[in-house]
């Protein structure tokens, strides 16, 4: 049987690691696309060079011509810009929605077929954009940044409780900003919600309260160490668990951006929620219940998210 292809649209610091990880794991011969000449075939040659070492056979090529990712099963999306200090990922959003109307149209061009993952931010609006812009299947454009935030929260939470972050599961949902919904009556260690566990004195509600809060500025927290460019290795890691629980039909429950439509009584958006990814893409998006507290923290998010679906439109009145 042929080697499964990625195609990676946007080969800078996230597209790099992708490819790296995606080598590693041996999930598929590799495609970078980039409209930076040279950077994608100098990291598809570099990888292709640790692959004897690290013992994987995967093809790596480099490409600036969309042409090069015909009949991908996979396309991941990182082009554009990332954030700088100072800005939020709303800063970015006029640039990189042009940027969405190329990759759209390369992808409805050249892999129709495809599932296809965006990273770009701001995430839920990209995403929105993008399935616009390519056609394909709502089910076959995802956005990762729940899996993301929720790795953030496991990790604060493992460190924490001095447990391994295996035990630690946590759901993060709503709209990949500063108002995003880390759920602490759905995140547990070994099945042990948190809300128990401070009732247990693992710890207290205010450092759980700041855990939640360094969750919410987990993005802003490493721009600001780093001070040129975001996050790349945890959203890397985070959107090969996605494009693996599609190529290996695994039915991962994982929270992604995902196209709503009626549930959580939205209409024609992407936000965050709990999805079963498997061989037919976004299988099947969860309904949780919220308490009165988490619908109000979700609904802040929501709202933020159809604002910037707005902004979209005011830009590209095509999209509405
Ligand atoms: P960076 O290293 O700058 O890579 C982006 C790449 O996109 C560069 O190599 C550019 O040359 C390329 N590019 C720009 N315009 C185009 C175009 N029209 N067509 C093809 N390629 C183009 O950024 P990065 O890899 O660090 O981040 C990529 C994106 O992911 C940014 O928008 C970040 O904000 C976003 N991001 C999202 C998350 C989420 O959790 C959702 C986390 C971290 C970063």
């Amino acid at each position: 049987m042929a080697r499964n292809k990625i195609a990676l649209i946007g080969s800078g610091m996230i597209g790099g690691t992708l490819a790296h990880l995606i080598g590693l794991k041996e999930l598929g011969d590799v495609v970078l696309f980039d409209i930076a000449e040279g950077v994608p075939q100098g990291k598809g040659l570099d990888i292709a060079q640790s692959a004897p070492v690290e013992g994987f056979d995967a093809r790596l090529q480099g490409a600036n011509d969309y042409s090069a990712i015909k009949d991908a099963d996979v396309c991941i999306v990182t082009a554009g810009v990332p954030r700088k200090p100072g800005m939020s990922r709303d800063d970015l959003l006029g640039i990189n929605l042009k940027v969405m109307e190329q990759v759209g149209a390369g992808i409805k061009k050249y892999a129709p077929k495809a599932f296809v993952i965006c990273i770009t931010n701001p995430l839920d609006a990209m995403v929105w954009a993008l399935q616009k812009f390519s056609g394909l299947p709502k089910t076959h454009v995802v956005g990762m940044a729940g899996v993301l935030d929720s790795a953030r929260f496991r990790h604060f939470l493992a460190d924490e409780f001095k447990v391994s972050v295996e035990d630690v599961s946590a759901m993060t949902l709503g709209g990949h900003g500063d108002d995003m919904v880390p759920l602490t009556r759905y995140s547990t260690v070994a099945g042990i919600p948190l809300p128990d566990l401070v009732k247990m004195g693992w710890t207290t509600k205010e450092k759980l309260d700041a855990i939640v809060e360094r969750t919410r500025k987990g993005g802003g927290e490493i721009v600001g160490l780093l001070k040129s460019g975001s996050a790349y290795y945890a959203p890397a890691a985070s959107a090969v668990s996605m494009a693996e629980a599609y190529l290996r039909d695994k039915k991962r429950v994982l929270p992604c951006a995902a196209h709503l439509s009626g549930q959580y009584g939205l209409k024609d958006m992407y936000v965050g929620v709990p999805v079963v990814i498997g061989a037919g893409g976004v299988e099947r998006v969860i309904e949780i219940d919220f308490n009165k507290a988490e619908q109000k923290m979700f609904e802040k998010s929501v709202a933020a998210v159809q604002g910037l679906c707005e902004a979209c439109v005011a830009i590209a009145p095509n999209l509405g």
